[in-house]
């Protein structure tokens, strides 16, 4: 079969996946639910052909390293190798700018069933995209992987107010072995003073009152074609992977139109993508 015929098929699927489960959806549900803990996972968005294609993709940018990537040792995590030259040196954490990776990638992002629950969750459709943060493909690889430290995605951006969500879809089974996202249910509701984070805004593990708040710790199992939609305070972490398969995740982040980057700063260098 070639590729295009196989590409045709897989967005026939895609658009038979999406009307299916908009039958299925309860968007207040969703919002009440994603009001109160911060986050809510939906269940068989998009079907593993999508999320195989998609992977498959993933993984043909991998091996030629297509740029942009960030590599394990950009980031210096705990358990990330110590430079370029030991040895897994070139492991990639994620592919960088997922959403100009292929038509794909954009269907996906500006998916129908997507925006549904995005305007209902911002109370608004005018719904955009950045692609300065996340829009990635996270390659979490066997061997290399490191340990993300409990943080509020806020740490990495500049807007003028916080009400940011990420989306989330496991192109594979993701849970505790291969290192999959925990949550603190709630915790974006928290008001935590700085004193409570490390230099480099991750919490403090040792510090009492995060000790009590890491109690409520829940891990994200997700099947592929699953969607977490996330708040950009929530606080999580993320586990190495302990498999020897690599765990592809699509990520992006949204916000509505009225909340605008800070000019000059990381969150307003690439254009954003008005997805509505
Ligand atoms: O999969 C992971 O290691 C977590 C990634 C994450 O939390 C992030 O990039 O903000």
């Amino acid at each position: 079969m070639s590729v295009s015929i196989k590409s045709s098929i897989v967005l026939i699927q895609f658009r038979i996946t999406m009307s299916s489960i908009f039958n299925k959806i309860d968007l207040l549900a969703i919002s009440n639910s994603f009001h109160s803990d911060g986050y809510f996972i939906v269940r068989n968005v998009f079907s593993s052909e999508i999320c195989q294609q998609l992977a498959s993709l993933a993984e043909a940018q991998l091996e030629q390293l297509q740029i942009p990537v960030e590599f394990e040792t950009d980031v210096k995590y705990p358990g990330a190798p110590t430079s370029k030259h030991t040895e897994g040196g070139k492991t990639v954490r994620r592919l960088k700018g997922a959403y100009a990776r292929g038509d794909l990638f954009k269907q996906v992002a500006k998916a129908e069933i997507v925006k549904q629950i995005l305007s209902e969750l911002f109370k608004s459709n005018r719904l955009v995209l950045n692609q300065n943060h996340h829009n990635s493909i996270m390659t979490k690889c066997p061997r290399f992987s490191s340990v993300t430290l409990w943080h509020r995605d806020t740490r990495y951006w500049s807007f003028e107010s916080e009400k940011l969500i990420n989306v989330w879809l496991a192109l594979g089974n993701e849970n505790h072995e291969n290192g999959c996202l925990r949550v603190l249910p709630g915790s974006h509701l928290l008001d935590i003073s700085k004193g409570r984070f490390d230099d480099e805004s991750f919490l403090k593990i040792e510090h009492p009152d995060n000790q009590r708040i890491l109690k409520s710790a829940q891990e994200i199992e997700l099947n592929a074609g699953d969607v977490l939609f996330f708040n950009s305070r929530l606080i999580h972490a993320a586990g190495q992977n302990h498999t020897d398969e690599i765990k592809y995740s699509l990520v992006y982040t949204y916000h509505d139109e009225t909340n605008k980057p800070i000019e000059n700063t990381s969150s307003s260098k690439l254009p954003e993508v008005k997805i509505s």
